[in-house]
């Protein structure tokens, strides 16, 4: 039985389309798609701000929060909770050149304003947690935008959130590139510095997604366990990638077992989720899958998650003790491969 809860996105269940070719499966219905969450086990569901209103440019503010509160009874219908809201601010022509650090400043206003929406969102949804995925926050050119100036940007955007409403958290989900070139906030340990720097720090911390490490060529149980020890690891992103190539967005475990095992046995040792945090699952089905298969990625991923966990929980820690007073390190790396390999 695991100790932890589970969320995941409605864009974890998608039709397979991407940039070559179109979709492969059926799209499903919202409704649905949180019936059948719940059926898997899990108890809260990610929100993109058009998640949970779709074209919602074209909403007044006020009628964006009463779209918002239709989609929060159809959560509790399902005793569901909402973990966050993230602004999508990279699929609007205004976000071209980036969100809070777009080189035109009426789309940085546009940026902001969909930021705060998503607060007001997060709030009737009854969740305080706005994460920051800064998609085109970057450059594609390098010399089309000073580092300084847009990290600057970014400190300024988040204390416009900070200002607007002193009950929202910022989590930001540090990538270090993709769609753009070179990134801002590439690890979280940028994304830490990001926070020392705003008005409040205690309300800005991080989200760290195992692709996004693996692609900034780190290990994710390492930049989980930087944010854990500042007390700032507010969320995850659980999934897998076969090295520094496109982000891949695999279910959980399936490429780097050990790499994985690791982020379990750091979330289970530092109590994370003491403070309501969620195990986050951001994976993508391979655009082979069947309509029928939908969830299977996110199965496998739970189960995966579930068995790490249960050898987690029964690591020998008087064995490990020993191999580090004895410096047998090979002792103590065969341990971890057997009990990977289900022979102890
Ligand atoms: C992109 C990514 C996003 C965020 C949410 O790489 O991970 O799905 O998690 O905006
Ligand atoms: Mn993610």
């Amino acid at each position: 039985m695991s100790k932890f809860k589970f969320s995941v996105g409605p864009w974890n269940v998608h039709s397979g389309a991407d940039s070559y070719g179109p979709a492969t499966r059926e799209e499903i219905p919202f409704e649905e798609k949180v019936k059948r969450f719940s059926e898997l086990g899990f108890s809260a569901v990610q929100f993109h701000d058009d998640d949970v209103v779709p074209n919602m440019d074209s909403f007044s503010e006020e009628d964006i929060k009463k779209e918002a509160r239709k989609v929060k009874a159809v959560l509790d219908n399902y005793n569901m909770a909402a973990e966050f809201v993230a602004p999508r601010l990279w699929m609007d022509r205004r976000t071209t050149d980036g969100g809070y650090m777009s080189s035109d400043h009426k789309d940085r206003e546009y940026a902001v304003w969909r930021s705060y929406r998503s607060i007001d969102i997060a709030h009737e949804l009854g969740c305080n947690k706005i994460v920051l995925w800064l998609a085109r926050d970057g450059t594609l050119c390098a010399e089309s935008k000073s580092p300084v100036w847009a990290t600057k940007m970014l400190v300024d955007a988040i204390n416009q959130m900070l200002r607007y409403n002193s009950k929202a958290l910022i989590l930001i989900e540090s990538k270090p590139n993709e769609p753009v070139d070179r990134s801002i906030c590439g690890t979280i340990g940028h994304a830490m510095g990001i926070s020392a720097a705003t008005t409040d720090p205690s309300r800005v911390g991080g989200l760290v997604e195992s692709a996004h490490a693996i692609l900034a060529g780190l290990d994710p149980a390492h930049e989980m366990g930087f944010a854990l020890a500042l007390g700032k690891l507010w969320g995850v992103h659980l999934n897998d990638q076969n090295s520094i190539k496109f982000d891949q967005d695999k279910s959980f475990g399936v490429e780097n077992l050990r790499q994985a095992f690791n982020q379990v046995k750091l979330l289970v040792e530092n109590n994370y989720g003491s403070n309501g945090e969620y195990i986050g699952l951001d994976v993508k089905a391979m655009r082979t899958t069947k309509t029928e298969d939908s969830y299977k990625h996110l199965e496998n991923s739970l189960n995966i998650f579930k068995a790490l966990e249960e050898k987690a929980r029964r690591f020998d820690y008087d064995f490990q003790k020993k191999c580090v007073e004895n410096r047998d390190f090979e002792s103590l790396e065969m341990y971890v491969m057997k009990l990977l390999m289900g022979i102890v």
